[in-house]
């Protein structure tokens, strides 16, 4: 996705602006551009469709020199990915970049048109440049006219600008998309994250929604929402705080299950309006696609399978489509039969998975409607081989056992099945805009079951002497069962397995005794009571049950039956939030077992083989 940075110094800023935007590159673009105020006090933009690299070897050819400069990668959603729709826009004297989407750009426009304003590209992103011009008639500073276009704009924004005519600084604004101030010594930077300026600073303000900033070499001033002057808490990273480093945490597995609140927040982050999802976010054709699908099939492997069987069950229920979910390495050598307007969908935490892929190739020669992949790595196969793509952004996933790309995966798959619903006109009144408000408040919740750790790992001694589990869950909740039992089999070794709670009856009771714990996930849904009924059958047998039940399904502890309340929560959000305490229970299963936990025996990270 795109990737914003900027520099105001005394120095030369283009490097900087280049080697920003390359350590953006990981969250996939198609096409980059720089704009600077040269020293011979023009503004230049140099603007290149693909890689970065090719940006590059266009500034060695022909160099730009200057103090103050923006830059860009771009990932399309209104108008080709080529170079006239590439970031930096100009308007006159003013260069804009852009991450998200202007939903009211047409109005815009039209009104623009008439002033006389000349439009040179097919972006919504141009209308903010042209708008900012307009504005600066009346007001020449270039922060206030900023504060006047943002009032205009519906949608989401990060923004940078700068303008030759007040060359000592960069503006920028946060609506829906991150934006953070590096601060350096009478330099100061701008980035859409942190990482692409970890090579000039470690000192860090992150911008809150609804800010507008000023940034001057030696001067940064935000306003906030209300356009009171604030200050924002600065962020020191100490050295090789990035990724590659478990910082406080023992495993990458744990500082990864904690990272969830922070990477969900991501993955949603641009792509949500006040009530609706963005469509766009999946790609420029998305809407028009979206309004000919009258199915879905879900292809993926392992934990992705699970995140695309739980979007069946929302699929289905909110959006009113028909769905089927397979296992890749099974679609790839079935005779499939193809229903007609199906749209292939592919996850993959890596995007090189190669039963996924292949079963990606495969569906285009079937006739499908068209592609989708869900995946967290930008620069990856299943990406370009895809018509539309949705990026998680769950950052370097290192544990072997998939956690944060899991919680993500489902988040871009509610996305989803909103956009098709909203595209289609099949959900219910009030659904999309109930649900967009749940998601904003989900990484809350995470947060609230992640407190839960040290609870869970008091229940985690029940299982280290033990050989096999039961997990049971009905409805959306039988695909996270299955997640936390794959967790479970992962990480400690121990045999689990994972049965819709109703199916209890139909065999898995027989093995059920004192020695097989059984695990259920239990939230205040119509189910619960059916629910509970198959957990009488688990305990007149001797089982030990350990329930994860909502705080007002009225579950409470007794002998054998062991109760870890869970935050309330909309029940259509519950599969990911009753996923952490299964990933904190294998976890610390595992740690009590001894066992290799983010590189388990026989397991690999990203599978690129059959
Ligand atoms: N809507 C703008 C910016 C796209 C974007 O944020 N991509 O991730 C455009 O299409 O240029």
């Amino acid at each position: 996705m795109c990737g914003i940075v900027g520099a105001v110094a005394e120095r030369n800023i283009t490097a900087i602006l280049v080697e920003g935007l390359k350590r953006l590159e990981y969250r996939g673009y198609d096409s980059a551009g720089v704009a600077v105020y040269t020293n011979d006090k023009t503004l230049e933009r140099m603007r290149r469709v693909g890689k970065v690299s090719e940006l590059e070897a266009a500034l060695a050819a022909q160099p730009l020199v200057g103090r103050l400069g923006i830059a860009h990668t771009r990932w399309a959603t209104h108008g080709a990915p080529n170079e006239r729709n590439a970031h930096p826009h100009f308007s006159g004297d003013i260069a804009v970049v852009h991450n998200g989407i202007i939903e009211n750009h047409e109005v815009l426009r039209e009104r623009l048109k008439a002033k006389g304003y000349v439009f040179t590209s097919d972006t919504d992103t141009e209308v903010i440049a042209h708008l900012l011009t307009e504005k600066l008639k009346a007001q020449p500073d270039l922060t206030i006219a900023l504060k006047a276009t943002v009032k205009e704009l519906h949608g989401a924004y990060g923004l940078a600008v700068i303008n030759a005519q007040q060359p000592d600084r960069l503006v920028a604004a946060r609506s829906g998309s991150p934006l953070v101030i590096g601060l350096g010594l009478g330099e100061n930077f701008l980035a859409s994250d942190q990482l692409a300026l970890r090579q000039v600073t470690d000192r860090f303000m992150y911008l809150e929604e609804g800010d507008i900033a000023e940034i001057r070499r030696d001067n940064v001033q935000i306003w906030d929402v209300s356009g009171q002057a604030v200050e924002r808490q600065i962020v020191q990273y100490s050295d090789g705080a990035e990724a590659a480093d478990k910082g406080e945490f023992r495993h990458y597995m744990l500082k990864e299950i904690h990272e969830q609140p922070t990477v969900v927040q991501r993955t949603l982050e641009g792509r949500l309006s006040q009530n609706q999802v963005l469509v766009q976010a999946f790609g420029p054709q998305a809407a028009e696609l979206f309004a000919k699908v009258r199915n879905v099939q879900i292809v993926a492997c392992g934990t992705s399978y699970h995140a695309g069987m739980v979007a069946r069950y929302w699929l289905e229920e909110l959006a009113g489509i028909p769905c089927q979910v397979e296992v890749a390495s099974e679609f790839r050598y079935r005779k499939v039969v193809v229903q007609p307007d199906t749209l292939f969908v592919s996850i993959s935490q890596s995007g090189e998975t190669a039963d996924t892929l292949a079963a990606l190739r495969n569906a285009k020669e079937l006739g499908f409607l068209g592609s989708l992949a869900i995946c967290n790595v930008g620069i990856s196969s299943l990406v370009r081989e895809s018509d539309l793509t949705l990026l998680t952004q769950a950052g370097r996933e290192i544990g072997v056992a998939s956690t944060k790309a899991f919680t993500t995966q489902l988040v871009g798959l509610l996305l989803l099945t909103l956009s098709l619903g909203q595209v289609r006109g099949t959900l219910g009144e009030g659904v999309e805009a109930t649900l967009v408000e749940e998601l904003r408040r989900l990484p809350t919740r995470l947060g609230e079951a992640l407190a839960m750790d040290s609870t869970v790992e008091k229940i985690a001694e029940l299982f280290a002497e033990k050989n096999h589990t039961l997990f049971l869950g009905r409805g959306a909740q039988f695909p996270v069962a299955m997640e936390g039992a794959l967790k479970l089999k992962e990480i400690s070794y121990i045999h689990a397995e994972a049965y819709p709670a109703g199916e209890l009856k139909h065999g898995p009771l027989a093995l059920v005794d004192n020695d097989m714990p059984v695990v259920t996930v239990a939230p205040n849904n119509e189910l619960l009571e059916k629910l509970k009924s198959n957990l009488q059958e688990v305990r007149a047998r001797g089982g030990e049950l350990i329930v994860f039940a909502d705080e007002k399904a009225g579950m409470t502890n007794g002998e054998g039956t062991h109760v870890v309340q869970m935050p309330h929560i909309h029940d259509i959000l519950s599969p990911i939030l009753y996923t952490i305490p299964l990933q904190l229970l294998s976890y610390y299963v595992a740690v009590l077992k001894g066992t290799d936990v983010d590189q388990p025996r026989n397991l690999a990270k990203s599978v690129t083989v059959e």
